[in-house]
């Protein structure tokens, strides 16, 4: 079974992650893992924080000539901002002497609506709320990102592309009919905005422009788009073998995301049978059976059937306005303005990229299960020998 852990505050002195269960003779690339993380770092909208960081993932296991072994990748990325916080973060008691001022400016007792802070506070027992929102912070997809890059060139050994762009942001929507996962990926790749028409990403640096000025912040949604997915990962079985579930559970899993859609997604509810699934005609290829559409975003019952993988997701606003809204300090428990920490003021560009992640992560543990082997050789000859199946069935 794949699995990963990360750890790591947001201001500590590195992030952590362990990814564990693939197979050996994986060509993996530094610098395609690097390449991710310049990309999770950019996007319009972002805050000073990007400035600051320069993130790099140092693999300290699992990897020798380029290839993975088989044995446990260990990644790290260190944070360079640890610099500016090592007092307000050390790992050792306080002194007993009053704290520095910069580490008690740095206490934050006034929980921003949105934001983990109250909720974590209250149930952990910090009135620092700092000790939540360390962990809560988006920081920790950077690792996401960097194990997910990882799975990506598992899944590119395998013929499985993965892709993702910017479809909304703050209620300017794209229009991309017709472009195919390619082209999306080429002209997000070329947008300020990951976003793959240039129109509407113009709109939308001009609304988030708006945004900073007026100190609020916007969300939007972004779209994943997996292709050459083989039929028959994921299972109908039981609930929790369904893909669709887990694909939903990891994008629903980065920090501010509300809704996650497959194929038409909410767009199921208002239309009629006739318009919502996909019909089975002949097909003319080494496949006899092809689908005249996709809506349903190459899922049914759980199981993938042969088309593109499609998951959208709407991530909220970001929780930090630097115009706050109401709240109450937990300390003196007086009616305050939110706190206010630096923010993005949009960071839907980034969120994308982290959406690739853990789609191209989730696609890797259905592929082990399905094709499982302890070398690429093997996954290979066994997915081969399943796709033979197919054909002949
Ligand atoms: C974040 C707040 C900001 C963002 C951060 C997520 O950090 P800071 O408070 O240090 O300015 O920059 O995102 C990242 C550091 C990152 O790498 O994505 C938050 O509160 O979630």
């Amino acid at each position: 079974m794949l699995r990963y852990l990360t750890a790591g505050e947001s201001h500590g002195p590195a992030l952590m992650g362990i990814l564990e269960g693939l197979p050996a003779g994986i060509p993996v690339r530094l610098e395609r893992v690097n390449a991710e993380l310049a990309r999770r770092q950019g996007g319009y909208g972002r805050g000073r924080r990007m400035h600051i960081e320069r993130d790099r993932a140092e693999i300290l296991a699992g990897v020798r000539h380029g290839l993975t072994l088989g044995s446990p990748i260990g990644v790290l990325i260190r944070n360079r901002d640890w610099e500016n916080w090592q007092d307000v973060m050390r790992v050792e008691a306080r002194p007993e002497q009053p704290p520095a001022e910069r580490a008690r400016a740095r206490e934050l007792t006034r929980p921003r609506p949105g934001h983990a802070d109250l909720a974590g506070g209250v149930k952990y027992g910090h009135h620092d709320l700092r000790n939540v929102l360390e962990r809560a912070s988006a920081r920790e997809t950077a690792m996401r990102v960097a194990l997910g890059a990882i799975c990506l060139e598992f899944l590119e050994a395998l013929g499985i592309e993965v892709v993702s762009h910017v479809v909304a942001i703050g209620g300017v929507r794209a229009r991309t009919e017709g472009l195919s996962p390619a082209e999306l990926a080429e002209r997000a790749a070329a947008s300020p905005v990951y976003c793959a028409d240039p129109d509407a990403a113009q709109e939308m640096v001009v609304a988030i422009d708006r945004a900073r000025r007026e100190g609020d912040s916007l969300g939007g949604v972004f779209e994943v788009i997996a292709v050459n997915v083989p039929l028959g990962l994921g299972s109908h079985v039981t609930a929790d073998r369904r893909l669709d579930a887990r694909l939903a559970a990891a994008v629903m899993g980065i920090q501010a995301i509300k809704g996650v859609e497959i194929g038409l997604g909410f767009g199921v509810a208002a239309l009629p049978g006739s318009r919502v699934h996909d019909e089975i005609l002949r097909g003319e290829g080494e496949v006899w059976f092809r689908r005249a559409t996709n809506r349903a975003g190459g899922l049914e019952g759980g199981i993938t059937n042969g088309e593109p993988v499609v998951v959208r997701a709407a991530m909220k606003p970001i929780a930090t306005l630097y115009k706050p809204l109401r709240s109450v300090d937990v300390v003196t428990k007086e009616e305050v303005a939110a706190g206010v920490e630096r923010s993005d003021t949009c960071a839907v560009p980034a969120a994308s990229v982290v959406g690739r992640a853990v789609v191209a992560f989730v696609l890797a543990q259905a592929v082990l299960e399905k094709f499982g082997g302890d070398s690429l050789e093997e996954v290979r000859r066994n997915r081969d020998a399943f796709l033979a199946a197919v054909r002949s069935f």
